[in-house]
């Protein structure tokens, strides 16, 4: 059963879409998702139909119009950035002229993309005018940002292209396939079927954007064409290794800080088969935290043996004693999606977010209990 990400829960999860397996993604367990046109079913239980518009008539819009914003995501992870660059790199390659722009800064760690300096943040009172937006790796509007979207209200055309299951289908025109682990890799296919050239700027971009959201080609959504795909771009001039390097061995300190604080608060319970952390407000002014910091920190409790559950708790900012839950689960059959659901959150059955009332304290042993029902 698929849980939709419901609007305004704080799905933790940068990547909903990619820790999902398929029988997850699919509500008929079809592989539907190699075709480019067509229809794909919504995650909603109506089963009601939308229509994915094809690449072709993407191709066309693209060739034909003279100017377009390109926008992802606030707190945007590699698959929001480098997506975002590689259709703006491609369109500005077309001759058109882009904005590409995001609400939020572009993350310290992606500054080393191609084309990065061409991000721009949105600003309050902005006014961009261009004919197209094209939201891309956003689930829904709202997650675009207020500054972005105020600043692109006189907008005639909005696209949207994604790849998470909870996408409703925003916008004019939108082609959605939630088969697809990353964004980038929709966005390659969009790119070859209009016959705009992959640039070594736009592969790097590429393969960023598919590498960030899969775990390194190794989440469950990866399949043979998304590595089909990683060769194409290494042909197109990706340097693995150069690329490696500046993804995943150039953290700053202060991430390894904020892990090391984390690590001492590590609880392992349910019998050995729940790990969880706590992030407290006094740790993340300790370490000084990023809002990107804690990106893929909750892997080093699911990489634990026996761990089922990984459990990540955080303290909100303010005086209302929110605590922000994520969770993530190893074995299908345990639904995280579900737990988080107990609790007014969403997800997936295996990657899913919540928020509760705090304190800390007692939000853990509210959770502790749900699991403690949930887990065989
Ligand atoms: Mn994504």
């Amino acid at each position: 059963m698929i849980i939709p990400l419901l609007s305004g829960v704080e799905c933790p999860i940068s990547q909903p879409a990619v820790k999902a397996t398929p029988p997850f993604t699919w509500v008929s367990g079809t592989p539907a998702r190699y075709s480019t046109t067509g229809t794909i079913r919504t995650s909603s239980k109506s089963m009601s139909l939308r229509t994915n518009t094809s690449f072709d008539h993407l191709a066309e819009l693209f060739r034909a119009g003279t100017s377009f914003a390109v926008l992802s995501h606030y707190r945007p992870d590699g698959d929001a950035i480098g997506s975002s660059l590689a259709l703006g790199m491609a369109l500005k390659n077309l001759g058109k002229t882009v904005r590409i722009l995001n609400e939020d800064p572009l993350p310290e760690t992606l500054k080393f993309l191609p084309g990065s300096d061409l991000l721009e943040q949105a600003r309050p009172d902005q006014t961009i005018e261009v004919e197209t937006a094209i939201a891309v790796d956003c689930a829904n509007r709202e997650r675009l940002g207020a500054n972005a979207l105020a600043a692109l209200a006189g907008v005639k055309q909005w696209i949207n292209i994604d790849h998470h299951v909870s996408n409703e289908g925003y916008g004019d025109l939108h082609h959605i396939d939630s088969g697809a682990p990353a964004t980038g890799e929709i966005m390659f296919d969009l790119l070859t079927a209009a016959g705009l050239p992959i640039t070594p700027q736009i592969a790097d971009n590429l393969y960023v954007a598919i590498s960030t959201d899969t775990g390194s080609f190794q989440y469950s959504g990866t399949t043979a064409k998304t590595y089909e795909i990683g060769a194409a771009l290494i042909r197109a001039g990706v340097k693995v290794y150069d690329l490696a390097r500046e993804t995943y061995e150039s953290y700053p300190l202060r991430r390894v800080e904020l892990l090391r604080g984390l690590l001492n608060s590590m609880q392992i319970s349910h019998d050995g088969r729940v790990a969880s952390w706590a992030l407290t407000r006094a740790l993340t002014e300790s370490v000084g935290m990023r809002p990107e910091d804690p990106e893929g920190l909750i892997d080093h409790l699911r990489s634990i043996q026996g761990v089922v559950v990984a459990a990540a708790f955080e303290e909100l900012p303010g005086t209302d004693d929110k605590i922000r839950l994520s969770l993530r689960s190893k074995d299908p059959s345990v639904d995280v999606g579900r737990v988080c659901a107990r609790f007014g959150g969403g997800g997936h059955p295996m990657a899913a977010g919540t928020r509760l009332a705090g304190p800390l304290s007692d939000a853990q042993s509210r959770v502790f209990q749900a699991l403690h029902e949930t887990l065989p």
